[in-house]
């Protein structure tokens, strides 16, 4: 059989990227670090990533310890990626990427359409011309990360601060209208269907005239079927924009009108105390929402932060551990919590479920998703195994760790890292992409064990 040459590479970025995560799952499960602690709790728990500091050892390695999802802080936005028309660079966002993946880490996309950090070739154009270049860099940039990225912002911060709850001014909006953001949308789905589809703004992390102005175009959305998965609460406060009382509150109106949630771009200004017992209520309050998904701080150190002299983050300048980052992780149920950790599961009630679905198909291969779903106890990990027909090959594989009989049509796929830990009736999936070799049948899909 000859594999794609595509497919070939893929297949070797899995066997190394498997035998990284056997590695790190030891870590993983002692729960005293960020990301294996929210992985406990069925989250992640991420960062914003430069790609100019993934070459400073601290900082790398406090990134692959502590957590597990990353953020390219400015790498992914409109003026890196089509600084002129139709011509893509994506050398430093595909850094963090791979980095990313060498460490089985999410990534987030940000961001496709946003005013700022706009080239000024996109705000010179007419409306059609618009419409057709915000349709092509969405189209282009989502292409080239297909696959690679759980979820993207799709639009960023369309909203103005104070009461108005209007849409703020930028070319999208004077030129398109407010459609622009049903049609980002649109085609954001159209292009990969399996990323997660999110808005995400500031200032709307409590009940207020911006965060309602949201709050109705999701409403909306949902009602009439415009495509959005989830919102994200970018969080950054200080003394002038505190956490808000009514923060959980906000998040869960949202996350009842059926769209996940997440923290997105978390930094709190201040030192000690003051600043851990915040960064301990925001934790609390994503895990206190069950489609709250995840977190993000807006930086490893505050050497880097946007406001570094607000020391906003959870390392200092030397990459110590503050105390906001013991906050954090205590309220994570990290370990060093009375009565926290993530050991609490003997495993004995620990059961799980699996379905399995094929997500597209082409010509001469198909891409597979299985879902993998908690009983009535939390488990701590899961196996499942899938018999394909031969001669089909697996060219990739991604969220789960595979391994394979000496036949080579028997896979069994264990949890990766980040979605060992699924609380009682949570799910998690995995995807694959298979080479038919001229076999077109859909693998048998064995049982699911869970830990
Ligand atoms: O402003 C904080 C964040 C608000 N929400 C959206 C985020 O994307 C935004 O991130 C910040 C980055 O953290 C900064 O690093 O966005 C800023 C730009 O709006 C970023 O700052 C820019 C500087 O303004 C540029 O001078 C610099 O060339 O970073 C660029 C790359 O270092």
């Amino acid at each position: 059989m000859t594999m794609p040459r595509r497919a070939a590479q893929a297949f070797t970025a899995v066997l190394l990227a498997a035998s990284t995560v056997t590695a790190l799952s030891h870590t993983a499960a002692a729960a005293d670090t960020l990301g294996s602690a929210a992985a406990g709790k069925g989250r992640y728990f991420g960062t914003a990533v430069a790609a100019n500091h993934l070459g400073e050892s601290a900082y790398a390695s406090t990134l692959d310890r502590e957590f597990n999802q990353v953020t390219p802080e400015n790498e992914m936005k409109w003026d890196a990626t089509e600084g002129s028309r139709n011509t893509f660079t994506f050398g430093n966002a595909d850094q963090i990427v791979s980095h990313a993946q060498s460490q089985n880490m999410k990534v987030r996309g940000h961001t496709l359409v946003w005013h700022s950090q706009l080239p000024s070739w996109v705000s010179g154009l007419g409306a059609t011309d618009l419409r057709s270049a915000m349709n092509n860099h969405i189209t282009q940039v989502m292409q080239h990360y297909k696959g690679k990225i759980y979820a993207w912002d799709v639009v960023n911060e369309a909203y103005q601060d104070g009461s108005s709850g209007a849409l703020r001014s930028s070319p999208f909006a004077d030129k398109l209208g407010s459609g622009f953001i049903e049609e980002a949308f649109r085609t954001a789905r159209s292009v990969d269907p399996n990323a997660k589809l999110c808005y995400n703004d500031y200032n709307t992390d409590g009940v207020n005239a911006k965060s309602n102005a949201v709050y109705a175009m999701v409403k909306d959305f949902k009602s009439r079927g415009v495509p959005i998965d989830c919102v994200g609460f970018q969080s950054h406060f200080n003394s002038a924009s505190p956490v808000p009382s009514d923060y959980q509150a906000n998040l869960q109106r949202f996350a009842d009108l059926g769209v996940d949630v997440q923290i997105t771009e978390l930094d709190i200004e201040g030192s000690g105390t003051a600043q851990a017992n915040n960064y301990s209520n925001v934790v609390k309050a994503c895990l206190a929402v069950t489609r709250c998904t995840g977190l993000t701080v807006w930086g490893v150190t505050d050497k880097y932060s946007w406001r570094s002299s607000g020391t906003p983050l959870l390392f200092d300048s030397n990459y110590g551990k503050k105390p906001a980052y013991d906050a954090a992780l205590a309220a994570l149920g990290g370990t060093g919590t009375p009565g926290g950790g993530d050991g609490g599961n003997p495993g004995g009630n620990a059961t799980c479920t699996v379905s399995f679905a094929r997500t597209s198909d082409w010509n001469d291969g198909y891409n597979g998703e299985v879902t993998v779903k908690a009983g009535s106890a939390p488990i701590n990990g899961w196996t499942v195994t899938l018999t394909f027909a031969t001669p089909q090959k697996v060219a990739s594989l991604w969220n789960g760790t595979p391994s394979w009989d000496s036949s080579g049509t028997v896979m069994t796929v264990r949890a990766a890292s980040y979605n060992s830990s699924l609380a009682a009736g949570a799910s998690t999936s995995f995807g694959f992409t298979a080479a038919k070799n001229g076999n077109n049948s859909t693998p048998t899909l064995g049982a699911c064990t869970a830990s």
